[in-house]
């Protein structure tokens, strides 16, 4: 018998119990691996779909940010368009105060149609009609009077005064010199002109209120065949309610 023959019938057992455990662990090795593997790409595919997920949470996240700033913009711009709302109110004004005082110097008739004419008020309270068209600015008209309560005077609902011009002229311009005390009481005035005190045309309105003394001019848009001129506060309230004219001068 050989020696490789005496090793094998000594030693069988040993050889296939190693042979056995080498196969065994080579097995155990690959299939660890194989699991690794599968393992790391199902983890990767999961990074990336968390990156994903992450990706849209931030665009939906700046995208808000952006809106923010937007409505932010908007509403700066909404008070900026009040403030220039206010502004743009306050130069209208100055405009037709400029227009009016521009046409304050152009050229109308020499002659006070008004002077010395025949007039009417709605009532009166000691002063005539005729002190408005006396030529005097220190003498004034006055309507009436109706009582005294709680402090204040109380005058007339909607008092007026008016002129006979005498003939039919193309009134377009009034001027009316306001009482030197009291003059706040001249407001909400409406200046009408027309053949007849029946068929008055509006020439022009001032909102007031008036100074001591204030002249104010009043410019028809266009010029009213007319005889009269009517001035009248359309204010209703009889409280300190009146109208009382120093001067009153019409011209074509
Ligand atoms: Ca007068």
């Amino acid at each position: 018998m050989s020696r490789l023959q005496t090793f094998w019938s000594r030693n069988r057992a040993l050889v296939y119990t190693v042979s056995g455990l080498i196969l065994g662990y080579s097995i155990a090795i690959v299939m660890s691996y194989l699991l690794f593997s599968i393992g790391q790409e199902k983890g990767r595919g999961n990074i990336q779909n968390f990156t994903v997920r992450s990706q849209a949470t931030e665009n939906v996240l700046d995208l808000l940010k952006e809106f923010n700033k937007v409505q932010e913009r908007m509403d700066a711009l909404q008070r900026e368009t009040v403030v220039l709302q206010k502004e743009n109110s306050v130069l209208q004004e100055r405009i037709d105060a400029l227009e009016k005082a521009q046409i304050a110097t152009k050229e109308f008739g020499r002659f006070d149609l008004a002077y010395k004419k025949n007039c009417g008020q709605s009532s009166t309270y000691r002063e005539a009609c005729n002190n408005a068209v006396d030529g005097n600015l220190e003498t004034f008209s006055h309507t009436g009077h109706t009582g005294f309560s709680n402090g204040v005077n109380n005058g007339t609902s909607k008092p007026y005064w008016w002129v006979d011009l005498g003939n039919t002229y193309k009134v377009r311009r009034v001027d009316v010199y306001n009482r030197l005390s009291s003059g706040n009481r001249l407001y909400n005035l409406d200046v009408t002109a027309g053949k007849s005190l029946s068929g008055m045309s509006l020439c022009d309105h001032y909102k007031g209120r008036a100074s001591n003394g204030e002249l104010v001019i009043l410019v028809c848009r266009q010029p009213i065949e007319a005889r009269y001129v009517k001035l009248q506060i359309m204010e209703a309230n009889s409280t300190d309610n009146y109208l009382h004219l120093a001067a009153v001068e019409v011209y074509e």
